[in-house]
């Protein structure tokens, strides 16, 4: 009688009319409720159905009673009426216009309403003839700012990757941190909390008021600073070549660890850290915590002291949240008892899974990739050329499996005999085919220590279809870790349609690790899984998967997104040594 959801795709939905609301002009508490709603969905271990079957979505925290109505009826009906509602009184084209920096969602819905338009092509043209800034409450600055606005958006993505942000916001960090008078630096917002992608990069400077004009005035001559979209007393904006908008706030030493903790964000974790404040009789803000009031306002002369963000965290009877965890998904319940979770580090990797090499795609010799581990310390190398299917990225035939073999042998017997505590793993990255079979008979399969099975071929089947395949992939007795699960690339392509709760499941159950491939393109399986995957147990490993010897180093992304998933060292598997790995490789606990 109900068909069949997934979390993602309702999420999706509720998301949908929250932003059509906005732009009707719905009241905000509504909107926030249908965008609270969405974010709780998306970050849900458990799948959406067994609620709706049970009718008790409602016994989920932040949906409450008429949005479960509006969802029971998107599984009983196919549609949301609430939605459709929506949609209709909502032109398709406007929903772009939220994606308009200056234009607010109250102004789109004035321009739309008074000018009769939609599209931006058209808004563009009511802009330039005038019309825009005739209206009231708009005018010609405010016109000439959605113009821009709109060019820049036409010219740049709105977000980057983690790596792309990482070469921006390094060199400007650089530029400033030795500049007189800079007592504290931090790159704050998505940023600080890892996230997989970026939209403006915010940097944070603690400094007294002497020598904030001269530093306003390094941030935006800097070299790779374009244009300057604003320069006030205390923050100062700036566009770079890239397209990328840089903040910078300067804020003075005292009101810093505020500030931080304000601008690392999520603003999702801010509204809860507020609210705990205001439980305990205090408010929080980005200049300071203080004592409210007997009329419950914040009363700025009683001022509550702090020496750092550990410091405030304590105040609202919580342990220190790492960075990456603030996104409100459960960190709070956990910090509220728990001094720390042992979240893996980048020193804690001890070897080099899923790597490629002149045999299949990759860059450099099998002694080129092994001697880079080395080099950076890494006591193993998980070798993982591509399979036979794969011909076009040079896949191997089983002659030239035979070959790598001797050749992975006497490397290692090289090593052993020259005492260097290193070890390469004979390992192959199978293409999973279509219907969830591995590339190589048994008996070819056998001969590796170790097998990473992965998608690359016809990764938009349908969704049961994908399912079975992974299903069968998974519990294939060979089969040690899924490699990039979705498929997906970052800013790109979507991944596979796939019902991740129930392979993260499954995977746990057959004790085979599911990979978080590090290259900053994929970071898949994605962190928001990680929640689920604590739950099972579920093993990880952070794969560069590397095709040169500067690939090898994306690991660092793969361990920000491996925090924020929430895994401890203990389950990722590149933590341990050269013999637990070996052990794992040979138990798959059947
Ligand atoms: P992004 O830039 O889209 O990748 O994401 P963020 O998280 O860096 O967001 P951004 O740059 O708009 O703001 C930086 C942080 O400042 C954000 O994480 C939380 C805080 N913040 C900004 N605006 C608000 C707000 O309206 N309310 C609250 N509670 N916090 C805000
Ligand atoms: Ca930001
Ligand atoms: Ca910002
Ligand atoms: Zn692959």
């Amino acid at each position: 009688m109900y068909m069949p959801l997934t979390n993602q795709e309702v999420a999706a939905k509720l998301r949908e009319v929250s932003k059509l609301m906005q732009l009707s002009g719905q009241n905000r508490f509504k909107v926030i409720a249908f965008d609270k709603a969405a974010q709780t969905l998306e970050g849900l271990g458990e799948d959406i159905n067994n609620y709706i079957e049970e009718r008790s979505l409602t016994d989920i925290k932040g949906i409450g009673k008429s949005i479960a109505e509006d969802i029971y009826a998107l599984a009983e009906t196919g549609s949301m009426p609430v939605l459709e509602s929506f949609r209709e009184k909502v032109p398709e084209g406007l929903i772009e216009w939220l994606d308009i920096s200056g234009l607010g969602p109250k102004n789109a819905y004035k321009i739309h309403k008074e000018l009769g338009i939609s599209t931006i092509a058209e808004l563009k043209e009511k802009l330039e003839d005038g019309s825009v800034a005739g209206l009231s409450g708009l005018g010609k600055k405010s016109a000439e700012k959605i113009m821009k606005s709109i060019e820049w958006k036409e010219k740049f993505d709105e977000r980057c990757r983690l790596d792309q942000a990482k070469e921006i916001a390094s060199v400007i960090y650089e530029s400033l941190k030795d500049q007189e008078g800079v007592q504290q630096i931090e790159v704050a917002g998505s940023y600080r909390r890892g996230l997989e992608t970026i939209g403006d990069i915010d940097i944070l400077i603690a400094a007294e008021e002497e020598h904030i004009s001269h530093l306003f005035e390094v941030f935006t001559t800097h070299e790779r600073v374009t244009e300057i979209l604003g320069k006030g007393d205390t923050k100062s904006s700036v566009r770079t070549a890239e397209g990328r908008q840089v903040d910078l706030r300067i804020v003075s030493p005292d009101e810093f660890p505020a500030a931080l903790m304000y601008f690392t964000g999520s603003k999702e974790h801010n509204v809860v850290l507020r609210q705990r404040a205001r439980d305990r009789g205090m408010s929080l803000n980005e200049y300071g915590l203080f004592k409210l009031n007997n009329d419950g306002d914040t009363d700025f002369d009683q001022a509550v002291a702090f020496s750092s963000e550990e410091d405030i965290y304590e105040k609202l009877d919580l342990h220190f949240v790492p960075p990456e965890l603030r996104e409100d998904r459960g960190e709070f319940e956990i910090y509220e008892k728990q001094e720390e979770l042992s979240l893996v580090e980048a020193d804690d990797i001890r070897g080099v899974i899923h790597a490629h090499s002149t045999y299949s795609d990759g860059k450099y010799s099998i002694r080129e990739m092994a001697e880079a581990c080395m080099e950076r310390g890494y006591e193993y190398l998980g070798l993982t050329d591509h399979s036979k299917t794969a011909a076009y990225a040079g896949g191997l035939n089983v002659d030239e499996i035979k070959q790598q073999w001797e050749e992975v042998d006497a490397l290692n017997k090289e090593f052993e005999e020259a005492g260097n505590n290193f070890v390469i793993f004979k390992g192959i990255e199978s293409d999973i085919l279509a219907d969830g079979s591995l590339d190589y008979e048994d008996e070819i399969l056998a001969g590796f220590d170790f097998v990473i099975a992965s998608v690359h071929q016809s990764l938009e089947m349908p969704r049961n279809k994908m399912m079975e395949r992974m299903r069968n992939a998974i519990k294939n007795p060979h089969t040690r870790i899924l490699g990039h699960p979705t498929g997906r690339l970052l800013l790109r392509r979507d991944g596979s349609d796939l019902d991740l709760n129930e392979l993260v499941a499954l995977a746990a159950e057959y004790n085979t690790a599911i990979e978080i491939n590090a290259n900053p393109r994929r970071l898949d399986l994605d962190w928001r899984f990680g929640n689920k995957a604590k739950e099972t147990g579920l093993m990880t490993s952070i794969n560069p998967d590397a095709h040169t010897i500067a690939g090898i180093d994306d690991i660092e992304y793969g361990v920000r997104i491996a925090r924020k998933g929430k895994y401890e060292k203990e389950r990722v598997l590149n933590t341990m040594s050269a013999d637990e790995v070996k052990d794992f490789f040979e138990d798959k606990g059947e």
